[in-house]
Order: structure tokens, then C-alpha cells, then sequence
């Protein structure tokens, strides 16, 4: 295809539109993921925005980070959301008056000059940093970019790696669907039936002016999100007492990921790396221990609160392919499990859907029960190659090109047939096709 071999990439005309996607969600010092429905700045999106905005200007790529790295909690976690004061307070909800970072997390050591969430977000920030670097080492060296945002993110993982191992069994856990990515995933569906939905006059939706009913959440799950939520808050964001605590495949390959990245960090300036790759390997090891299941050639979430792996087939469960340390018959599993029946990659559907496409609750518009994201397809592509699975790689690199164009760079897709949800011109999905097209 024309798109992967063009001599000059910055005169392509899908990258000249990624790139004025970017330019127009670029506010000054970060960017949002899009016009309108989301005006703050994100946390794993702006990870994932690094990625591709390194392609076009390095250095606004590491400042995207350390934006976000200067909204760091003094015990280590990055909030997933970065609020613009400029913004008003009813364009998005939870807005800073529902979170209250500087008073209810001020034990936690929240930011005194920015209003910010208490929850997180995956963890892609040392694997961005570390792609952002190789991107321009010139640029990055006389920046000292590395320096400046290695003890952050040491401090991150940290957090991550000891305050949220409710388990026990050395991976992190998620305190909120929020947290892991995927708000609506059926997985989370068990776990919050146990959760007592916040009154639905106590809080105004403002997603609903932006997206069709039908493609987002529903009310019940919103009561639900907001109680969680609300329970945190008062709780002054200690970590260990909520009703809701999930280990996540996904959240913690991103982790494992992220170690390695941060390893090769460390050994660029100068010190050894080899302890945090050990402990990726460790975090490997417990991530097939613990949520790996065979039968099924999946990973699985574990309700961390009763105990059980909750046997609803994500896009989550796939995601640890990224991983090269993983054993071998698990890779292979993973690939046949990705190709088959359940997500239909290579036959039935073009993007890797979010959710089983046999699964009950299986909606092929409804957010993150079905419909196939840019950034969860980026990882899978990056996993196959992992696992020289090139030809199956190229196949999902083509479509995703392809999709992000026809759509718009939307912000999820019909996983069948393309066709456009939720918001266009999102900026996770404009950056991982420059990423692609790269
Ligand atoms: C919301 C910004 C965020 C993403 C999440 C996605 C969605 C916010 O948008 O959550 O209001 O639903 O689920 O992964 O970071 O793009």
C-alpha cells in the first residue's frame, strides 16, 4: 500500500491530517483527546499522544509529558485528569468541585496550583517517555529529559507497584473503572453490581451533549461510577478500603511495559537497569500466575474483593501479546485466541473489538462493549510484531490506517465495518496513525 511505503511520510496526505487533528486539539502546553466532549488534558491519552506527536515536534511531545508529570501527587500517583481552569466547571463531569484535589487529597499530597482527579490511569507514561527520547536524543539530552522525568516516574511506579498491590500477589489493582480505560467493560459488570448507584438527581451527565445515548454508558452505570467515585473522595484518596478493587491485564502489561521502558531509561543515564528489568520479569510471571487462563487462551480480570477471575472476554485479556517476556505458548494462545471466533481478527472484523463479539452483552456501538478503539488496536499490532507475527501485524496496521482516515480519526469505530462512534478527530487516534505511518 501507497500508505506504508510513501518516500516522504510528512507530505502523505493522511499525516498531514493526523497532524493538523493534533495542531487543533494542541492547547499551549498539552493537548486534549478532543474538541468539545473531553477539554482537559488525560493521562493515558497524552501518553499516547506523546507516541505520535514525537513524530512532529519532539520537544512537544516531552512537554505534553511533563505537563501531565507536573500534576503528580506528592505519593507518587499521576491523575487521570488535568483540568484547564480556563474551562467551565459544567463542560465536564466530574468536574474539579466533585474531586476536590486540593483539600480531600491534600493528605495524599496533591498539587496546591492545579485542580486535578484522584483516580489513574494506565500506566503508558515511562514506555512514552522512553519512545519520546529515542525520537530526538539530541534534543532530549541538552533538555535533560530523561533526568527530569525518571524520578517522577520511578515515584509512579512505586505508587503503583506498593500502595495498589491490594491483592497481595504483586500486581496493581484499579479502584474505579475509570482507572483502567475502559469505563463500560462488561468485566467490570460483576464487580459493580455489588455497588449501590449514586442517586441519579445527585449529578449532572455532560457527555450526553456531545454523544448519542446509545454509544455511552448508561445511567445506572454513571450512579454507580459516581458513588465509587464519591466513596474515594471521602476516604481522602486512601488507597485499600473500596468496595471495588480489580487486577487488570491490560493496566498492568502497560506496567510491565512501562518497567522495561523505565530499565532503559535508567541505563541511559548512567545507571544499571537490570534490577527493574528483573522485576518486569517478576510482574511477568505473577501476570500469568494470576490471570491467565489456559483453558480459555485468554487473560482475565481478578476481582480482587471475592477472589475470582471474572470470565468476561476483553480486549484487556489480549493486550499482554505486547509483552516479549511472555512464554511462548501463551503468545501463541493469545494470537489464536485474537484470530478466532471471539474477536475475529484476519475474518470477521477489521479492528480488534473491545468485547467477545459472541459475548452476552456484546453491542457493536455501545463504548466499550464492543466497538474497536485506535490506541487498544495500536497495542495489539505492536504485540503481534512482538511475537513475529508481521503478516497479521501489517494486516491490522493497513486497517487502522485505512479506518482512521475513512472515519475521521474517530474515537471508537463499528468494529465490522468502520463506521464512526463517538467523537472524530480524537487525538489518540490521529497520533498512533502517524505512529503507524512511521
Ligand atoms: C469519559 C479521554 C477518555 C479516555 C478513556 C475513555 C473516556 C472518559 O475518554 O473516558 O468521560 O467517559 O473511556 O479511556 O481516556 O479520551
Amino acid at each position: 500500500r501507497t500508505v506504508v511505503y510513501e518516500p516522504d511520510i510528512a507530505t502523505h496526505p493522511l499525516h498531514v491530517r493526523a497532524a493538523r487533528v493534533l495542531e487543533d486539539n494542541w492547547r499551549g502546553s498539552s493537548t486534549v483527546p478532543s474538541r468539545g466532549l473531553y477539554p482537559h488534558q488525560w493521562s493515558w491519552d497524552s501518553a499516547f499522544i506523546a507516541i505520535g506527536l514525537r513524530h512532529l515536534s519532539p520537544l512537544r511531545a516531552q512537554t505534553e509529558l511533563e505537563t501531565l508529570l507536573d500534576a503528580q501527587w506528592g505519593d507518587g500517583r499521576i491523575p487521570h485528569i488535568v483540568f484547564n481552569p480556563s474551562v467551565p466547571l459544567d463542560a465536564y463531569f466530574p468536574s474539579p468541585d466533585f474531586w476536590r484535589s486540593s483539600t480531600a487529597g491534600r493528605a495524599a499530597g496533591a498539587p496546591r496550583t492545579v485542580q486535578t482527579s484522584g483516580i489513574v490511569q494506565p500506566p503508558v507514561h515511562a514506555l512514552a517517555a522512553w519512545l519520546v527520547h529515542r525520537a530526538d536524543p539530541g534534543l532530549s539530552r541538552s533538555r535533560s529529559f530523561l533526568a527530569r522525568v525518571y524520578p517522577r516516574l520511578a515515584a509512579w511506579h512505586r505508587y503503583l507497584l506498593h500502595r495498589r498491590d491490594l491483592g497481595g500477589g504483586g500486581l496493581a489493582s484499579v479502584v474505579h473503572p475509570w482507572e483502567q480505560g475502559m469505563d463500560n467493560s462488561p468485566s467490570w459488570d460483576l464487580p459493580l453490581s455489588r455497588v449501590t448507584p449514586a442517586p441519579a438527581r445527585s449529578f449532572r451527565r455532560a457527555d450526553l451533549a456531545h454523544g448519542a445515548p446509545e454509544d455511552r454508558p448508561t445511567d445506572l452505570d454513571y450512579g454507580r461510577y459516581v458513588r465509587l467515585a464519591t466513596d474515594y473522595r471521602d476516604a481522602e484518596y486512601a488507597d485499600g478500603h473500596g468496595e471495588f478493587a480489580v487486577e487488570d491485564p491490560s493496566f498492568n502489561a502497560l506496567l510491565i511495559a512501562s518497567e522495561h521502558a523505565l530499565a532503559r531509561i535508567a541505563r541511559e543515564l548512567g545507571a544499571p537497569g537490570t534490577a527493574r528489568h528483573a522485576r518486569a520479569e517478576r510482574l511477568t510471571t505473577a501476570l500469568v500466575e494470576r490471570l491467565w487462563d489456559p483453558a480459555e487462551g485468554m487473560f482475565f480480570c481478578r476481582d480482587v474483593r471475592d477472589g475470582g477471575l471474572i470470565r468476561e472476554r476483553g480486549v484487556s485479556g489480549l493486550i499482554p501479546l505486547l509483552l516479549p517476556g511472555l512464554p511462548r505458548e501463551t503468545a501463541a494462545a493469545l494470537v489464536r485466541t485474537a484470530s478466532g471466533p471471539h474477536f475475529g481478527l484476519g475474518s470477521t472484523t477489521r479492528l480488534v473489538p473491545s468485547y467477545d463479539l459472541l459475548g452476552e452483552a456484546f453491542d457493536p456501538h455501545r463504548y466499550w462493549r464492543g466497538p474497536a478503539w485506535f490506541n487498544t488496536s495500536w497495542l495489539v499490532e505492536r504485540g503481534l510484531r512482538t511475537h513475529g507475527q508481521h503478516e497479521r501485524a501489517d494486516a491490522l496496521r493497513e486497517a487502522a490506517l485505512d479506518i482512521a482516515g475513512s472515519s475521521g480519526f474517530a474515537e471508537y469505530v463499528d468494529p465490522y465495518t468502520g463506521e464512526a462512534c463517538g467523537a472524530t478527530g480524537f487525538s489518540w487516534t490521529a497520533a498512533l496513525t502517524l505512529d503507524l505511518l512511521h
